[in-house]
């Protein structure tokens, strides 16, 4: 029976990129369904009626939400197709477990706050984000990608950084994040980026600087 994955996604979405990247690494075949996050599709709230978010996986009608969990569940679905996602041996799995969700727990609302944070909440945030940047700085010293040789976990959570971040900061007027002060992490960022599954996965970048400029806007205006 042929296999059905289908994908529920948003194109400005970082998280839907990860998912993408991932299943893209893998080998693994996919119907992609863009949702409009304004006005979500019944099928998306069905699928995940606790958060109403973007991305879920739709493996032979099961759903699957939140990109962590996703990805771990395509490196062990899809094991024998495609290099491994996470690292065999249990510590080195732990730790990139472990960076991951600093990459989201810690570090992405830290961003968030240096991004569209106002006046001295931005400023906690530049600080707070300069930290952790520092520590994610020498945790890729030495290393040609966060998986070591080979594309991991942590790469796919971290590519917003890789790509994202500098569009962001132009469009915002900030420079917390430079090649100057980061060497490492930009050319990791460069080397991921030269992936050819990560490229074709990449919004072009005028097409970000849209997307920024709206999510700019209706946080200004919502705030
Ligand atoms: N922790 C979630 C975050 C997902 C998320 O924030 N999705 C956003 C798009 S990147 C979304 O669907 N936003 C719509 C909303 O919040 O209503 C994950 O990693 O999948």
């Amino acid at each position: 029976m042929a296999e059905e994955v289908k994908l529920f996604g948003a194109w400005g979405s970082p998280s839907t990129r990860r998912v993408e990247i991932a299943l893209k690494l893998k080998g693994v075949k996919y119907e992609y369904i863009e949702e409009d996050l304004k006005n979500k599709s019944p099928l998306l709230l069905t699928y995940n009626p606790v958060h109403k978010k973007v991305p879920v996986l739709l493996h032979n009608g099961q759903p699957i939400a939140e990109s962590l969990i996703i990805l771990e569940y395509i490196d062990d679905t899809w094991q024998q197709q495609g290099p491994p996602i996470l690292p065999k041996d249990p510590y080195q799995r732990s730790k990139a477990r472990f960076w991951a969700k600093f990459l989201d727990d810690k570090f992405a609302p830290q961003i968030w706050k240096a991004c569209w944070g106002e006046g001295e909440e931005r400023e906690k945030g530049i600080e707070e984000a300069t930290e952790s940047l520092k520590l994610l700085e020498n945790e890729i010293k030495g290393k040609k990608l966060f998986g070591g040789d080979n594309l991991g976990l942590v790469d796919i959570v971290a590519h917003f950084m890789a790509y994202w971040s500098e569009i962001l900061q132009q469009l915002l007027g900030l420079d917390f994040f430079t090649r100057e002060k980061y060497p490492n992490l930009f050319n990791w960022g460069d080397e991921f980026c030269n992936c050819s599954f990560v490229k074709e996965n990449l919004p072009p970048k005028h097409e970000l600087v849209l997307i920024f400029k709206g999510l700019t806007n209706s946080y200004t205006s919502s705030a």
